[in-house]
């Protein structure tokens, strides 16, 4: 044993080298497990054992607790909150928990004694990129703040061997390369072989009739593999609360091959266990159709039979009649990817445990509840019926009847309205015939919410006003948050020092006591106590752009970013043909005086979205001109900072002056990356889209920047007959930019690698940019100007945070369990 460990050890048991919450018991623990899991002493660790080894340590602190919950729960038996999400982005663990343990000073020092930094483990964790964007990561504040709040919850998901795609910067354009997040190991999860559960798909279906005469269904499937439970503990903060994040992982079942085996098909049997073992093996992205995607189908299956099994196992265990299990569990559909739980519940409790239908669709309907998260038509889930019935036949026939029962009270309500009825169908009749997954949501669900009020307003008037109609009570909104934990207190912690110095430390569960900064908003000391905090965060950003873009920016320059999915409706080609204004304004008046500016992007596209690819292809060329030519130097800036992650974001948030929130009215559902720009100071530029109404309600119109079309306005513009061309012709400025564009200026004098932006542009723009230009270029230069006014800016950056505790996500969560779940607050002691 090395010197080091043995003296480490001395004196401590292997209680408090387990649990211990002191420097030296940290010490202790860290160089125990660098020992006997990573086999290692401290003069050979690489910096991965270090890490892992320091994971253990903190994960052990974690199982501790984790069991104290368990207990608990199994005592008391409360009603617990399931939510079903294909998507999670948790962002890194290691951070998050030992700021929620209360030991990142302890750890710190403990390491700093071995001379090792705690900064670098933080740095060297991969984070599980099990998501696409928005839904993913709300999945993930929702964790943290059911556990914060104490409430008993279990998040349901995949595991996916390949998350989402890491993005290279290749010649400017994106380039996907797989993401191979469990290369060294996740030493955060726990694997459960013995929570496995039989995943059925394909065949044909018969009748039975049992030994009394009753007629039931069998399912006789093709295929059978099992999903294996893969456990995260989520603790809460400042709680000893730790809930379940419980991923499943697929597997060829066992046994099922041994036919294949005995015949001697030894390689039969291996490439079958390939094939079930693809099912969790990689994220797909949004923003493309899905259409035909079996796989993605299967995925959507798999993780929702596992999870409904497990419930019902669970549930089992309290010795409740499965009538009850919708008073056990509330089961929120995160979008409509999980929808196809309705008839997997049916089937569950009509065919494997012989409840009879009706009994079956009361606990059905009282168990779901249903979120959408998008009004976009392209992103609504349907499944071809050919392939819906190739890959579970047994579902059609319930869906069937689901939606005979439920057209007829559609007629019963609504008497010789067919049209109404072929609208409110679950199946749509088009050709080839289609599964409408989020009508399927809305019948089998008790609650139906949107993500902001101008959301959930726009879902009852458009895409679900027939069912608004039919059962207005069921509607209900739920504006999004996010968690200041992770959002402030980690990635900021500066700010998070100054807040606590000046409000005490209750802000962070309570984050209505911001208010209190208000009275601080003129005072000069603690302005400028404020914009040393922005300013040592945007040093440290411009640090890492230097190291990894190898563009040098300069931290008095305003730092203006858009961080988001790349997408049209997200409009970040606006926020270029701003950039071209100012490139063009100076390059016309040489000794144009403007405000410095720094343009930061950073955004994914999905591989199959041309356009989205030639707007990151746009971004990085008007960056690569701008930032070469002397005439704009130290005026103009352009970054794209590659691979934007929830690690990527910690850095970005708390450096923005101006965050930039330019979707077109009426598309953004809610967004969350404009409220965590704003909770970190920054302010935002942004339309009357989702959560920005409420943002811009909250920290007053004259703390925000607001310009565009509103979502009436948007409507209205396309129906009349919407003419770009006559805008692009009109506006001298405009045409002047877009014709740069088009000259292949900022393509090496190529004028066909634009082209197809730019002509959708001047004569289509479903997206009314050329509408929204000129109020945003107007409403720029106000922020422009304002920056210049340190005073007034730092004023409003203040007001902006003590006035944001709306949008923490503990008001949602409180929200969702006083309205839908019903759900209750438990402590637990350890
Ligand atoms: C996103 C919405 O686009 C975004 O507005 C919202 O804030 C977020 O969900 C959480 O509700 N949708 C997605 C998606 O990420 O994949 O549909």
């Amino acid at each position: 044993m090395a010197e080091s460990h043995r003296k480490a050890l001395n004196g401590t048991n292997r209680e408090t080298i387990r649990t211990g919450l002191s420097e030296e018991s940290i010490r202790a623990a860290f160089l125990d497990n660098l020992f006997y899991l990573q086999g290692r002493f401290p003069e050979v660790a690489t910096l991965n054992d270090q890490y892992k080894a320091l994971a253990y340590t903190v994960r052990d602190r974690l199982l501790h607790r984790w069991v104290a919950t368990t207990r608990a729960y199994q005592k008391a038996n409360p009603r617990t909150v399931c939510y079903l999400s294909a998507e999670y982005l948790p962002g890194p663990f290691l951070g998050n928990n030992l700021l929620n343990l209360g030991i990142e000073e302890p750890t710190r020092r403990a390491l700093a004694g071995l001379g090792i930094e705690l900064d670098a483990l933080l740095e060297h964790e991969e984070e599980p990129g099990l998501g696409n964007g928005g839904l993913g990561r709300l999945a993930a504040c929702f964790m943290d703040s059911l556990a914060t709040l104490q409430v008993p919850a279990i998040g349901y998901g995949i595991r996916y061997e390949f998350g989402i795609f890491d993005q290279v910067i290749r010649d400017g354009g994106q380039v996907e390369t797989t993401d191979n997040w469990l290369r060294f190991g996740n030493p955060w999860e726990v694997r459960r072989p013995a929570i496995a559960y039989d995943v059925r798909i394909g065949g044909y279906t018969e009748q039975t009739t049992d030994a009394q005469g009753r007629f039931g269904v069998r399912w006789v499937p093709n295929e059978v593999f099992n999903g294996i439970a893969v456990d995260t503990a989520i603790l809460g903060h400042g709680v000893n609360t730790v809930n379940l994040l419980r991923l499943w992982t697929a597997e060829a079942a066992e046994g099922f091959d041994f036919h294949a085996f005995n015949r001697g098909d030894y390689y039969g049997a291996v490439v079958r266990e390939v094939r079930s073992e693809t099912i969790s093996k990689v994220l797909y992205p949004n923003d493309e159709p899905e259409i035909g995607k079996r796989l993605r189908l299967l995925q959507q299956y798999f993780f929702v039979t596992c999870s409904l099994q497990d419930m019902i196992r669970i549930h089992r265990t309290t010795g409740q009649p499965l009538d009850k299990f919708h008073e056990k569990f509330s089961v929120q559909l995160n979008d409509t990817h999980p929808a196809i739980a309705v008839a997997e519940l049916m089937r569950l409790l009509v065919d494997e445990h012989q409840m009879g239908w009706d009994a079956a669709w009361e606990v059905t309907r009282h168990t779901f509840a249903y979120t959408n998260h998008t009004l976009l038509p392209e992103a609504l889930e349907k499944w071809p019926i050919p392939l819906f019935q190739n890959v579970l036949p047994r579902h059609l026939e319930i869906i069937y009847e689901i939606n005979a029962r439920f057209l007829d009270e559609v007629r019963l309500r609504h008497p010789f309205d067919t049209a109404r009825v072929q609208r409110m169908s679950i199946i749509d009749e088009a050709p080839p015939r289609f599964v409408r997954m989020a009508h399927l949501a809305c019948v089998g669900s008790f609650a139906i919410n949107g993500v902001a009020e101008l959301h959930s307003r726009l879902l009852k008037e458009t895409v679900l006003r027939d069912f608004f109609e039919l059962w207005p009570e069921k509607f209900q909104n739920k504006t999004n948050g996010v968690t200041p934990r992770r959002f402030v207190m980690l990635s900021n912690p500066g700010l998070s020092r100054l807040l606590t110095r000046t409000l005490g430390a209750g802000w962070a569960r309570d984050p209505s006591q911001l208010r209190v900064l208000e009275r601080h908003a003129d005072d000069a000391a603690f302005q400028q106590e404020w914009r040393e905090v922005k300013r040592s965060r945007k040093e440290a950003l411009a640090a890492r752009i230097l190291d990894r873009c190898n563009v040098s920016i300069d931290p008095d320059s305003l730092f203006d970013v858009q961080a988001k999915r790349i997408h049209e409706y997200k409009r970040q080609h606006l926020n270029v043909l701003h950039i071209v204004t100012l490139y063009n304004r100076i390059k016309f008046n040489p000794g144009l005086d403007i405000t410095p500016r720094t343009f930061i992007f950073g955004g994914k596209a999905a591989p199959g979205y041309a356009m989205a690819k030639l707007m990151i292809r746009l971004i990085n060329a008007v960056a690569d001109v701008v930032n070469r030519d002397p005439d704009v130097a130290g005026r103009l800036r352009v970054v794209f900072l590659p691979n934007f992650s929830v690690k990527l974001g910690h850095g970005l948030y708390p450096a923005a002056d101006l965050s930039e929130q330019l979707s077109t009215a009426g598309k953004e559902a809610s967004g969350t990356g404009n409220m965590k720009f704003s909770m970190n100071g920054a302010l935002t530029i942004g339309t009357l889209d989702g959560a920005n109404v409420e943002i811009r309600e909250e920290v007053g119109a004259d703390n925000f920047f607001l310009f565009g079309l509103t979502a009436e306005e948007v409507v209205r513009t396309l129906a009349e007959g919407y003419r770009p061309w006559d805008i692009y012709n009109a506006n001298l400025e405009l045409k002047g930019v877009i014709d740069l564009i088009a000259s292949g200026h900022f393509s090496h004098g190529d004028r066909t690698v634009f082209q197809p932006l730019v002509d959708h542009l001047v004569w289509h723009d479903n997206y009314l940019l050329l509408a929204d230009y000129a109020g945003y270029i107007a409403c720029q230069e106000q922020a422009g100007l304002t920056y210049r006014d340190s005073r007034q800016w730092t004023r409003m950056s203040i007001l902006n945070v003590a006035r944001m505790g709306k949008f923490s996500s503990d008001r949602t969560i409180a929200e969702y369990c006083r309205d839908i779940w019903r759900a209750e607050p438990m402590a637990v002691d350890v």
